[in-house]
């Protein structure tokens, strides 16, 4: 790891574990080594943008239940390995940190994980290199390179499985995905006709968007704001919310918690898996950028 720059400081976190406290210009940010997860973006003036719920585990035999976990090189249940853990390895290992510099008004971040140090990666045998690129600023971006040094083809799913903090789920809208149709991950793995209307949460909502690339905007009426989350390189898109079954279901998330978080996920899923020839690469990039909310919601807000 090369010298730090003044706007980067390698500390210790919870859990004793090591994190990067990033302190730029125009945001701040925090990136543990474990999983590389990006668990706090606040630009400056402004409310943190992502969430971490206060049950979450900060272990090294666990991933944080919160910011942007990595699921790579499987997400969800590795097909035919029901031993092997879910949504991957990389947000259970520790990622080593390249370097860090200043651009401008922006701190840029490099983090690398390799098949030789990832935990559990001897169950999947394949020479890699992923290198995560977390650029700090008014805008948030994260880019993540994967590169097959095999000799044989690699294939592999990935998502940035992003949790974005939200002032009532129940008040919240995405938009962008109109017109995109999806599989319903609760009821199975048909392919659903599209709908024409921003996506509204009423139940547990977990939907695989399977084709597209499209920019999606969150609308959060509470706080006055939306969030705006471009990508490139990624043909998938996944809507997951709990709801309160889930949640009590889930040991690192505390009950009421369900009504706070908006996960927004950008990756290659199923038929869009990135296939790489010996050599090669692929990128994958979300940008996440706030704005006032860009919507008049017309709605009322079911819990006043
Ligand atoms: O991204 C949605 C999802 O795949 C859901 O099915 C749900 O399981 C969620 O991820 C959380 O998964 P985790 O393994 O972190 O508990």
């Amino acid at each position: 790891m090369s010298d730090l720059p003044a706007s980067v400081r390698l500390e210790t976190g919870r859990g004793g574990l090591p994190v990067l406290r990033v302190n730029g210009p125009a945001a701040r940010a925090e990136i543990y080594l474990h999983g590389a997860t990006v668990t706090d973006w606040t630009p400056r003036g402004r409310q943190p943008v992502l969430w971490v719920s206060s049950a979450s585990r900060f272990t090294a035999d666990a991933p944080i239940r919160g910011g942007v976990p990595i699921c790579f090189p499987w997400f969800g249940a590795r097909a035919g390995h029901p031993e092997s853990p879910s949504h991957g390895f990389a947000r259970r290992s520790d990622w080593v940190v390249v370097d860090a510099r200043d651009e401008g008004d922006e701190v840029i971040v490099r983090l690398r994980l390799t098949d030789r140090d990832a935990a559990g990666a001897s169950a999947w045998a394949h020479p890699f290199e992923a290198v995560y690129t977390v650029v700090v600023g008014s805008r948030l971006t994260l880019a993540l390179t994967v590169t097959n040094h095999g000799s044989d083809d690699l294939s592999f799913e990935e998502a940035l499985h992003t949790y974005l903090g939200v002032s009532d789920i129940r008040a919240t809208e995405v938009t962008g995905l109109e017109g995109a149709a999806f599989c319903d991950s609760l009821a199975g793995p048909e392919v659903l006709p599209a709908e024409n209307t921003p996506v509204r949460f009423g139940a547990e909502t977990d939907r695989v968007y399977p084709g597209t690339t499209a920019t999606t905007t969150v609308h959060d009426t509470g706080a006055g704001r939306s969030v705006v989350i471009a990508k490139a390189g990624s043909a998938t898109t996944v809507v997951w919310n709990p709801w309160v079954d889930k949640a009590a279901a889930l040991a690192d998330l505390a009950d009421d918690e369900w009504k706070r978080l908006l996960c927004v996920e950008t990756g290659n899923l199923r038929d869009a898996a990135i296939r790489l020839a010996p050599g090669q690469s692929h990128t994958m990039t979300a940008t996440f950028e706030l704005s006032p909310l860009a919507k008049d919601p017309t709605q009322k807000n079911p819990t006043s």
